[in-house]
């Protein structure tokens, strides 16, 4: 095994008491985890049998990612793995959730398993369930085989049934052993971000083949739901959503339509066919002539229920017209997303009140990346930690308020491949140096492990 040092400071400062908050003011049997996705951190981008994704060409393009770096080495998770558990173990959470790479387990995207593949995300289970800590995977965050993108990739309906095929194989090997399956995590990031706006791969800009893909997703999580639950019958079934509240910069009603079509295409487009079996009508009529192709028998798998919504929360918009995000001066994370703490509470109470048939939710991502420095030995990342006990203390409003949450996971365990903006962007609670590999506990991790006790 590779030796991967890790350095255990201890908390550099006592931290501000967030309120009253602790870990008892959530409820009894509340999910604590930490978060990462495959191409984000596994690297070992050719090894044991794993095939190309449209990541690993997407990252070959010129121009494509600011650092013009790519996921061949990452976090070297794939060799590095028994330690990154024991850190996982050491933070204290109860939960880690990770996605599985289509690529390593079905190379082509269709036709044979690739065993050695399934043999690692084994490996990972069982070493996660040997530390204590509950394995929570999704079984798609982005890197899809580039065979299938070849073939029109998610605006090709047929990788929806390819998709369900790979998800039965994953179900089949892990099994009960794992407790939660996302199908798809953020489709809005997926299509419309991967297809119209081009900033992630495939790299398109095509507002027609986004919409096909946003469906062509929506319908591979409908049709894998079936065979998670046939091969996991004891596991929680659901998908991971990226929503935020989109708000009007003003009461003049162009600003207040451009703020309900944007709330319409980043969240109600994927809620509704999920939660309601339909999409939402103004929103179909402003896409004209871009609309998807919808088969007959195609909402009732997508609308079947879900055993969990998982949400990713990391900011909300504030539009003007004709349609474009306007700053509102308030701080901003690296990724000049304004913070914005209360948009949980807003966003889970108004799901709620929405949507009769919400599922139990799950946070699935939340976290900020910031300008993280080491220095002798240390990451003193002040602004995360508020932000983390920020958001929690929003999150636990939600839950006063009477939402049903179960969980929640901070994005991320550790820095990583932060998709076009390479390796510029720091998420983790842990800090990573690319040269050495050494993981640095940062003070956000100090810091959630004693919240978590
Ligand atoms: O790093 C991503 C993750 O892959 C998906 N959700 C948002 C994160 C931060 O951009």
């Amino acid at each position: 095994m590779t030796q991967t040092r890790i350095t255990q400071t201890r908390a550099a400062q006592t931290w501000p008491a967030p309120g009253t908050l602790r870990r008892a003011d959530f409820p009894a049997g509340f999910t604590f985890g930490v978060a990462t996705s495959s191409y984000q951190i596994e690297g070992a981008a050719a090894e044991d049998g794993r095939g190309p994704s449209i990541w690993d060409t997407f990252c070959r393009e010129p121009g494509r990612i600011r650092d013009r770096s790519n996921g061949d080495v990452a976090c070297d998770h794939y060799h590095r793995w028994e330690a990154d558990l024991d850190l996982i173990a050491a933070l204290g959470v109860d939960a880690y959730r990770f996605s599985v790479a289509w690529p390593r387990v079905q190379p082509g995207g269709s036709g044979p398993i690739n065993a050695a593949g399934l043999d690692f995300y084994e490996r990972l289970t069982d070493g996660l369930l040997a530390r204590g800590v509950e394995p929570h995977v999704t079984l798609y965050h982005w890197d899809l085989p580039q065979p299938l993108q070849d073939a029109g990739g998610w605006a090709n309906r047929d990788t929806a049934h390819r998709f369900a095929e790979y998800s039965a194989a994953v179900a089949e090997r892990l099994g009960d052993r794992v407790k939660s399956y996302a199908t798809l995590n953020e489709p809005w990031c997926s299509s419309i971000l991967s297809y119209e706006i081009g900033e992630h791969a495939p790299g398109l800009r095509d507002r027609r083949l986004a919409l096909a893909a946003a469906h062509g997703l929506l319908l591979g999580h409908g049709l894998a739901l079936p065979e998670i639950r046939r091969h996991a019958p004891g596991a929680g079934a659901g998908i991971v959503l990226n929503l935020g509240p989109q708000m009007p910069a003003s009461d003049r009603p162009e600003d207040v339509a451009a703020a309900r079509l944007a709330d319409g295409r980043l969240n109600r487009w994927f809620l509704g066919p999920l939660l309601r079996g339909e999409y939402p009508a103004d929103v179909w009529e402003a896409c004209g002539a871009d609309v998807p192709e919808v088969q007959g028998g195609d909402l009732a798998p997508i609308a079947a229920p879900l055993d969990f919504l998982g949400v990713n929360y990391y900011t909300r918009g504030v539009l003007g017209a004709p349609g474009g995000g306007v700053p509102t001066g308030a701080p901003v994370t690296d990724m000049g997303w304004e913070i914005y703490p209360q948009g949980l509470t807003e966003l889970l109470t108004r799901l709620k009140a929405d949507y009769p048939n919400l599922p139990p939710v799950v946070i699935t991502e939340n976290g900020a990346a910031f300008a993280d420095r080491l220095q002798d030995g240390r990451v003193h990342d002040a602004g995360r930690v508020q932000y983390l006990q920020t958001h929690l203390e929003a999150l636990r409003q939600a839950v006063e308020a009477g939402v049903d949450v179960r969980g929640y996971f901070a994005w991320s365990l550790m820095d990583n491949f932060e998709w076009a903006y390479g390796y510029e962007k720091r998420f983790g609670l842990v800090y990573v140096d690319y040269g050495t590999q050494e993981r640095v506990l940062k003070d956000s991790a100090h810091w959630y492990r004693e919240f978590l006790g």
